[in-house]
């Protein structure tokens, strides 16, 4: 794909310097403008939070299981953590991988790490030693914050694991007990809270945090999200959404990420003084009876959950009238599952279509059904670009499918420490070209049609293909591989693996699923089935036809 089109912006400054490879600032001339706009307010993410301690230090921010943390006691606690940080000698331009489980903490820790300019990378509870490896050597991190009371799995002994890999990494800190007392790295985040300290030093136009991608290639990316152009989204968004400070959010997917985290998400909640209610059990059955418990108003979910809760809906002995507004996002949901959203759960859909890179698309709330049910809804700003190009970039025609790409305020011009990436994830002009297939309506909505990357949407868990293959090729008995996606009536995609062997040595696919998990790659990354042939299918080019093979598997 080529960027004709696009001609008439100026180009970005490609000045390489160290920070560049960190950090690939907006155009100069875009920069101006979004600030000239009010979009960038040169404000940190603690500021807008500090504006609700202000408007409602009294009221409920977090309930985690039977606690009930007020404003006021955020804040302090944020404050208090900030000093204990500081004291284990981090600090501002460090990173840190903050790896929770949905407890209050991790608001806690996010906050007093952005304070102090201190940027945390959002790991998802499901990563495993490849991935945290891998964030850790990368960003060269300094700490390795942890859940140590989860019962789900012990991540104390993945840091143990981590730490061997690591010598970048000074400090594990774990929030419970700590089961290494002997190992002088290991430190328990209660130590942490100190004397308060309000003094904030982070810069608002600079990096702020790392969100990762769900990634097209053999390692995830790191994106790194400045305080302007993250807080510009959750402002949009809080907007759109018409949160308030009765907004009452179920916090039911991953707290880092983007989704539930920041489309308006728990940020978007604590800067309009709401309360952000957590679970770590999604299903139904358990969130039901939370939503009841705390008249839960909203909540934000991925498409094969949103399935789930509707099957339940009929027969719960719970009340969850109180839900007036169901996100659902991460995936495509069918029009017909859509449209049963109402009927069953008796509240109103939203259909979200984002990504960490930037881009977040809502439905609103005002429009008509056939919108609400039918499309992936518009961009937060009016100076969202969205381009729909075909193979040459040239866009479309109206109406017509073709490739995604877009700039704007708060979408991302690099990821981080990855030129020769960049370079294929963004043209000449600094949009991101976001692999999504989409058409627009009339109106200007868009409908999602398919992807032209490398990548398997597993009910929102996004898996690289490449990152699976990579690991697969590194069995002694594989000689080639492909990760590619099937229709799944539940998860929308399932992920399956089509493997030739090298000869003499027989596998079973349970023993390959078993080598990546013990590769330590994330539950789910692992295939859900494995196909063992003589050859892969090849282009005249001589890749792999996934293209053949998707048609084989469907
Ligand atoms: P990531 O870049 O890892 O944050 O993943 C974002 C990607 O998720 C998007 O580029 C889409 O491919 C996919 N996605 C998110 N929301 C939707 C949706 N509502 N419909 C279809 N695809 C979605
Ligand atoms: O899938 C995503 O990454 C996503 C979905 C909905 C996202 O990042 C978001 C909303 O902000």
């Amino acid at each position: 794909m080529t960027d004709n089109a696009m001609t008439n912006h100026s180009k970005i400054n490609t000045s390489i310097t160290a920070d560049a490879i960190e950090f690939t600032p907006w155009p100069e001339h875009l920069a101006k403008q979004y600030r000239q706009l009010g979009y960038w307010q040169d404000k940190t993410l603690l500021d807008y939070l500090r504006d609700s301690v202000e408007a409602y230090p009294d009221h409920p921010a977090i309930v985690c299981g039977e606690r009930e943390i007020s404003y006021r006691d955020l804040h302090q606690q944020i404050a208090q953590l900030a000093t204990g940080f500081e004291q284990l000698g981090l600090k501002a331009g460090d990173n840190v991988v903050l790896q929770m489980t949905n407890v209050a903490e991790f608001y806690m820790c996010f906050f007093a790490l952005v304070q102090k300019g201190v940027r945390p990378i959002m790991a998802l509870p499901a990563h495993r030693s490849s991935e945290i490896r891998y964030f850790c050597q990368h960003a060269n991190a300094k700490a390795y914050i942890i859940n140590g009371e989860e019962r789900q799995f012990d991540y104390q002994k993945l840091a143990c694991e981590v730490l061997e890999a690591c010598p970048s990494l000074a400090h594990v800190i774990v929030k419970g007990e700590c089961h290494y007392p002997d190992n002088d790295k290991f430190v328990t985040l209660a130590s942490c809270y100190q004397h308060a300290d309000y003094q904030q030093t982070a810069n608002p136009e600079q990096v702020a945090f790392f969100q990762l991608s769900g990634g097209t290639t053999g390692t995830p990316k790191l994106i790194p999200r400045s305080h302007n152009d993250y807080a510009y989204s959750v402002v949009g968004s809080v907007d759109i959404c018409q949160f308030d400070h009765q907004t009452k959010y179920l916090c039911a997917l991953p707290v880092a990420h983007n989704f539930p985290f920041s489309s308006p998400g728990a940020l978007g909640v604590f800067w309009a003084g709401g309360t952000v209610v957590l679970t770590k059990d999604p299903t139904p059955q358990a969130a039901f009876a939370v939503i009841e418990k705390h008249q839960v108003n909203v909540s934000g979910i991925v498409p094969p959950l949103a399935l789930l809760w509707m099957d339940h809906a009929a027969n719960t002995e719970y009340d969850i009238s109180s839900l007036a507004l169901l996100q659902v996002g991460g995936a495509k949901f069918s029009e017909s599952a859509a449209r049963r959203v109402p009927q069953t759960l008796g509240c109103k859909l939203q259909q979200i279509f984002g990504m960490a890179e930037g881009l977040v698309n809502y439905t609103r709330l005002d429009d008509p059904e056939e919108v609400m049910f039918a499309t992936q809804g518009r961009p937060i700003s009016a100076h969202d670009q969205v381009m729909v190009v075909d193979e040459d970039g040239m866009p479309v025609k109206p109406g017509e499918e073709g490739f995604l790409l877009t700039q704007g305020p708060y979408t991302i011009r690099g990821y981080y420490k990855a030129p020769e990436h960049n370079q294929r994830s963004f043209n000449s002009h600094g949009f991101y070209i976001t692999g999504d297939i989409v058409k627009l309506t009339e109106d200007g909505n868009i409908v999602v049609t398919g992807r032209d990357k490398d990548q398997i949407n597993r009910g929102g868990e996004k898996v690289a293909a490449e990152e699976v293959e990579n690991q697969l090729l590194r069995h002694s008995a594989v000689h080639d591989a492909a990760l590619i996606a099937i229709p799944d009536d539940y998860l929308g995609e399932r992920s399956c693996a089509v493997v030739v062997l090298s000869g003499e040595e027989q596998v079973k696919a349970i023993t390959l699923k078993r080598f990546l998990r013990d590769a330590g790659l994330a539950d789910f990354k692992i295939p859900d089935q494995v196909h063992f042939v003589d050859q892969l299918p090849k282009t005249s080019v001589g890749k792999i036809d996934k293209k053949a093979l998707r048609a084989q598997y469907q």
